[in-house]
């Protein structure tokens, strides 16, 4: 292994072991209180003041040169004072505020990597004026008004969000996407749904669900809700070699992305119902997404980063059937949440 994979291991390793101590600051932390946002804040406000002399000691050598590599370890370990503790023990009581109420906190794909405090820690800052400047509403375009040169120009790779409407026009899985729709398809394709259940990326969010397996395996009444039973919204990747250009048949890459741009050869699909919807959480998936609503009504609220705060207001956006959400989600902290009305269902995907 060369120097800078033992590097990395390293810290992934130092990482692991703060997170974990975070982790068991949480039953001493229950009575905290601080909602999510507050306790990141703190922990952010902690994170950014200046360093306490030791850690300055610790870290230059005689000369005033750095002498230690400024690792998340030694970032950590320098902001871990009494106080800052308190921070962390107030994020960790949220935590497990939001897990007692039975948020999945843990099953989206960056917060399960690194953890929430890794997660907000290790992410690069963002250019605020780039991502929000002047806009306190997600704009709304029609699918005819945006160009992909104007697509290039202010939104493909700048982080601010857009929405466009009626950009689905012609895809097939506007009439044909249903719950047996996929039933059938993966309960036919046993290798795909296999692989799914042990390779690809699963979220059940507060829906009990243990894995797409079980969710194909529910009945019709109980997936249609007329059993009575309680509402359920889950997420999964699709992806199987097998089945993704079959699904893809049903749908086409939004025709505003740029020509040359890739798209990943991962889809996501989300369905359920109302009452349902993601927690909030930012996501670590390097690359911005777009998301088209296929059928039902959602709504995405986006935060800001921390360090955006003062540039950025607080986002919303409302998307019907046939249309397309351009979100940055490892820059927008995001949740959604699902409209009464017909089974929602969105497909996204990642572009570069
Ligand atoms: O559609 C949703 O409910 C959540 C989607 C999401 O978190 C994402 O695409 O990153
Ligand atoms: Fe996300």
């Amino acid at each position: 292994m060369g120097t800078t994979d033992e590097n990395n291991l390293q810290d992934a390793r130092s990482v692991e072991a703060l997170t974990a101590k975070f982790l068991e600051l949480y039953q001493s932390a229950v009575d905290g209180g601080l909602t999510p946002r507050e306790a990141r804040d703190a922990l952010m406000q902690c994170l950014s003041k200046p360093r306490r002399r030791p850690c300055k000691k610790h870290l230059r050598d005689g000369s005033g040169h750095r002498a230690g590599r400024w690792t998340w370890a030694t970032r950590l370990y320098c902001a871990l004072t009494p106080a800052r503790l308190c921070a962390v023990a107030a994020l960790a009581a949220s935590i497990v505020l939001a897990v007692a109420k039975g948020d999945s906190l843990f099953s989206e794909p960056c917060l399960m990597d690194m953890g929430l405090v890794a997660t907000e820690i290790s992410r690069p800052p963002s250019h605020c004026p780039s991502l929000c400047a002047d806009m306190e509403q997600v704009p709304v375009l029609a699918c005819d008004q945006l160009s992909p040169q104007e697509f290039l120009r202010t939104f493909a790779y700048t982080g601010r969000p857009l929405l466009v409407r009626g950009a689905t026009s012609g895809w097939k899985a506007l009439a044909d996407f249903n719950f047996t729709f996929f039933q059938l398809m993966y309960l036919n394709h046993s290798e795909a749904l296999r692989k799914t259940v042990q390779e690809c990326q699963f979220f059940s969010y507060s829906s009990g669900f243990t894995s797409l397996a079980d969710v194909f395996n529910m009945t019709e009444e109980r997936a249609t809700l007329k059993d009575g039973g309680p509402s359920w919204y889950v997420g999964w990747s699709s992806c199987s070699d097998e089945l993704t250009p079959i699904l893809r048949s049903y749908y086409q890459r939004p025709a505003f992305l740029p020509a040359n741009s890739e798209s990943s050869t991962l889809d996501w699909v989300f369905m359920g119902w109302a009452g349902q919807g993601s927690h909030i959480h930012l996501d670590k998936v390097q690359r911005p997404s777009w998301q088209a609503q296929i059928s039902g009504m959602k709504t995405w609220d986006l935060l800001p980063p921390p360090e955006c705060e003062e540039v950025c207001h607080p986002l919303q956006a409302t998307l019907q059937k046939g249309d397309i959400l351009i979100v940055d989600t490892n820059q927008w902290y995001h949740s959604t949440y699902i409209h009464p009305g017909e089974i929602c269902i969105s497909i996204g995907s990642e572009y570069d």
